[in-house]
């Protein structure tokens, strides 16, 4: 078993709602079970343009491969109609492997760990919110970067009966 981190990112439709209904459809796959889902945030487009994204990251464990776990992704971006006309265009869904455990590498089709990690405030401050100590070997405590991104707006969206950052089950009712 390996623990991973998702991110998710969208600006077009309802993407809270869409971000709900993806961990759910991960939630139901026997290869993987999620441990910690951040709240929802709202930021501005960065290296983007359209309207501003609503943001969130889970962990996960799984018995997948990374290119097990990118094809689940992908497939999941596919069913919320995700389409790529150029790159980083507007989008319903975008899932990204953030962090697998144990696995460096800087393959086409997949760069583990994500390369802009620390570049990004929408990743950053969802990803400590429920690893608040992560740390990645060549770059150190991932906290450290953020007043490299503070300048990026951001804002975390409230929501009810939160039970965020808690390691527990995910319950597909609170947000
Ligand atoms: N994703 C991008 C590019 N820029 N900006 C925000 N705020 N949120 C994103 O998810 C995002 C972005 C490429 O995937
Ligand atoms: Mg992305
Ligand atoms: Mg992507």
């Amino acid at each position: 078993m390996a623990r991973a981190f998702i991110g998710f990112g969208g600006n077009i439709g309802d993407t809270r709602q869409f971000i709900t209904d993806a961990i759910v459809c991960l939630a139901l796959r026997s290869e993987l079970q999620i441990l910690a889902k951040s709240c929802f945030y709202q930021s501005a487009p960065v290296e983007a343009t359209g309207g501003d994204y609503v943001n969130a990251v889970i962990e996960i464990e799984t018995q997948l491969t990374p290119y097990g776990l990118l094809h689940v992704c992908q497939a999941i971006e596919q069913e919320f109609g995700r389409e790529r006309p150029y790159s980083n265009a507007p989008r319903t869904l975008d899932l990204d492997i953030l962090f697998f455990e144990g696995v460096i590498q800087n393959e086409t089709e997949l760069i583990l760990p994500h390369p802009r990690i620390i570049e990004r405030s929408f990743v950053l401050l969802p990803l400590l919110e429920i690893a608040p100590d992560f740390f990645l070997p060549d770059l150190g405590e991932l906290k450290t970067y953020l007043p490299k991104v503070a300048h990026q707006k951001i804002e975390k969206l409230p929501c009810k009966n939160c039970n965020c950052g808690e390691k527990d089950v995910y319950r597909p009712s609170t947000h």
